[in-house]
């Protein structure tokens, strides 16, 4: 239950052919016409939300299917025509109980599940086998009227705002998603915990990547924490999701998951020349390319094959 049902079917693969065929980023997650259900999980957390989601669906519909069935057995059953005489029962202490137990039965019974999601959503632990502390990274999210931005405190306090792309500075409409792609991409290493701490600069604010499976609030003087981990390549987008003001709806969220190696480089080039550092990205060859760079090449990582 990975993949989002979409239809039309052949629609949809057209769609695919399309973002497959594109150079790069791996692949992009975000929403696609016609598409119903969540988007496809790229993190341990969202996984843990779609089978939450498909098991009370199959819940829900066994309930639905039910309820339905008695409506049908009292309307054939029990119409005026069929029964003249109405029963005077009041009471009736077994089935009493039984829809009483029962349901609370039920919802003990979906709040295990849900209970062990919360947790795991506030510690990797919970969610990734052999979770180590030490190898986990931090990244701030400051959310402002209208922008993020990112900040990396263990990699020498990085810092840079990410804004909108606007229609002029659009060049591909394909790897740049009209409305959802951004100047500045908060770029992270696949396979790796990423810490999250997010706040507001002015007002509320909420940082939310679907695919990822996190959605928290950005409050001003509070410092919330999540936590995510990529599992594959690509670039995943959301969008601010609290009413913030006028550009409320033009604050997206852009998560550029590369290779650790390739992450290093960036990270390193991007201390010198955020620019430099992207387009080394997008080149798909940041270790060879960086150390190009005037100055920052000579701290850079060695060169790795990707
Ligand atoms: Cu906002």
């Amino acid at each position: 239950m990975k993949q989002a049902i979409s239809w039309p079917g052949a629609l949809a693969a057209t769609g695919g052919a399309i973002l497959a065929s594109t150079a790069g980023p791996a692949s992009a997650e975000q929403p696609q016409p016609w598409e119903i259900t969540l988007q496809p999980a790229a993190s341990p957390i969202m996984e843990m939300i779609h089978s939450f989601n498909n098991g009370l669906l199959i819940v829900v519909t066994l309930i639905v299917l039910f309820v339905l069935a008695l409506l049908i057995v009292v309307m054939v059953r029990f119409n005026a025509r069929r029964n003249p005489v109405p029963s005077k029962t009041s009471h009736n202490t077994l089935v009493e109980v039984v829809w009483t137990v029962l349901p609370i039965l039920i919802l003990v019974g979906i709040a295990v599940p849900s209970f062990s999601l919360l947790l795991a959503q506030h510690d990797p632990a919970r969610a990734v086998p052999n979770y180590d502390p030490e190898t986990a990274i931090t990244i701030k999210a400051t959310g402002s009227q209208w922008f993020w931005t990112y900040t990396y405190p263990d990699h020498n306090d990085l810092e840079f705002d990410s804004l909108m792309l606007t229609d002029a500075e659009i060049t591909d409409p394909v790897k740049e998603p009209r409305l959802l792609a951004v100047n500045n991409q908060m770029v992270v290493p696949i396979g790796t915990v990423v810490h999250m701490q997010v706040i507001g600069a002015d007002v509320i604010h909420s940082f939310t990547v679907p695919s990822l499976g996190f959605k928290i609030d950005a409050i001003p003087g509070r410092l919330n924490e999540t936590w995510f981990l990529v599992e594959r390549e690509g670039v995943y987008y959301g969008q601010c999701s609290e009413l913030c003001g006028r550009d409320h709806a033009f604050m997206p969220i852009a998560v550029w998951a590369v290779s650790p190696e390739k992450f290093d480089a960036w990270v390193a080039a991007a201390a010198d020349d955020l620019d430099l550092a992207y387009a080394a990205l997008e080149d798909g060859a940041a270790p060879e390319v960086a150390p190009q760079a005037p100055e920052g090449g000579a701290e850079l990582a060695p060169a790795a094959n990707n």
